[in-house]
């Protein structure tokens, strides 16, 4: 028999041995290029066929191209082959991995640190005998600014930046003073609420400041009602809230458009006598806005402030927290770490 067809022969045997021994993606490949790269076996053996004789070239051409064509089929079926097998593989894997397998001990949840503290503030003043109030997120343009004394055009407008929606006149509330507006309209008078709720400003994020936030809002409304309800109420329920009997509030003059006189009120620093870092060494920590309710909101509401008078608080739930819990950054409560939040 003529060299080439002999070695056309030994070629076909030797390669489907080899394949039959891949039984690796890996060796698979070693068995394609060694006999069907381009300088494989097969590649060497169609440099020799150019120069055999005329005769030699019409019975070897063929047989060399079927061989060419038989191993690359052969050798597509396998990797198909090889490859299912490897998927399914992955599949028995994952059917064996065991999702509880690092977990060495039940993971507890608590409840949120706001979820805590609103229902202290509100056990505090449904024992002084308020009602709790909601009001809507999603409020309008009237409850949050007109009815409490800040018409469209007021420059008091511009002490909380608004996220106002498509739909005209529309706005997310920027504090719970709304709630007094609907409060009132529902009610009349006398009252005594309590509204916790979530306010958006359209503010920039620092540690002390969150454009989504959670206020309260207080509002008693009765017969001679003065301030000194007000500095009364506001000095137990900080006691309450801070367990300190000895507590003190001190007042300074502050503008808000729904109150008349406004008040700003400090506590005295719960943590030390002589001041420390919370009360940056001034020994008196801010803590809420607050005032006599505006003679003119009492009557956008309906109530006559000839025969009713009231008084107004709001603060920041956080900043309050922030403060009773020793927490740094206000970003913590929205992050959703659960190392921050199971330590309340
Ligand atoms: C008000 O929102 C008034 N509605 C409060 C009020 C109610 C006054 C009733 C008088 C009578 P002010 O804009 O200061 O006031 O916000 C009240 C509190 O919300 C602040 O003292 C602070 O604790 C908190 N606060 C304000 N802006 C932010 C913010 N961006 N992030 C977190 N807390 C904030």
């Amino acid at each position: 028999m003529a060299w080439l067809k002999e070695q056309i022969e030994l070629v076909k045997i030797a390669a489907d041995a080899a394949l039959a021994q891949a039984h690796t993606q890996e060796k698979l490949e070693q068995v394609r290029v060694a006999f069907l790269g381009r300088q494989g076996t097969i590649a060497d053996l169609m440099v020799h066929l150019k120069s055999v004789s005329v005769e030699e070239k019409k019975e070897c051409g063929p047989l060399l191209n079927e061989l060419k064509n038989e191993l690359t089929a052969a050798y597509s079926t396998q990797q198909v082959a090889l490859e299912k097998a490897v998927e399914r593989a992955a599949l028995e894997q994952q059917k064996l991995f065991d999702v509880t397998a690092y977990v060495h001990e039940p993971v507890s949840g608590s409840r949120h640190i706001y979820t805590q503290l609103i229902e202290q503030l509100e056990d505090i003043f449904i024992s002084m005998g308020y009602d709790i109030a909601a009001g809507p997120e999603v409020e309008t343009e009237y409850h949050n600014f007109t009815a409490l004394n800040v018409p469209t055009d007021h420059p008091a407008r511009d002490m909380q930046d608004t996220f106002w929606m498509h739909v005209p006149q529309m706005l997310l509330r920027t504090q719970t003073s709304s709630v007094q507006v609907r409060s009132m309209e529902k009610q009349g008078a006398p009252l005594a609420i309590f509204a916790p709720g979530r306010v958006y400003r359209n503010e920039q994020v620092d540690a002390s400041h969150d454009f989504m936030f959670m206020q309260a809002e207080g509002l008693v409304i009765d017969k001679h009602i003065s301030l000194s309800h007000l500095l009364a109420t506001a000095r137990s329920f900080l006691q309450a809230i801070f367990e300190k009997k000895d507590l003190n509030i001190r007042v300074r003059p502050g503008y808000f458009p729904f109150v008349e006189p406004g008040l700003e009120i400090d506590a005295s620093c719960p943590f030390c006598s002589s001041g420390c870092s919370i009360c940056k060494k001034t020994g008196w920590i801010e803590l809420m806005g607050s005032g006599l309710v505006h003679p003119h909101v009492l009557r956008t509401c309906g109530i006559d402030p000839n025969v009713y008078s009231g008084f107004a608080f709001g603060f920041g739930i956080e900043r309050m927290a922030m403060i009773k819990y020793g927490i740094t950054d206000i970003r913590q409560f929205h992050a959703g770490k659960i190392d921050f939040l199971k330590q309340f």
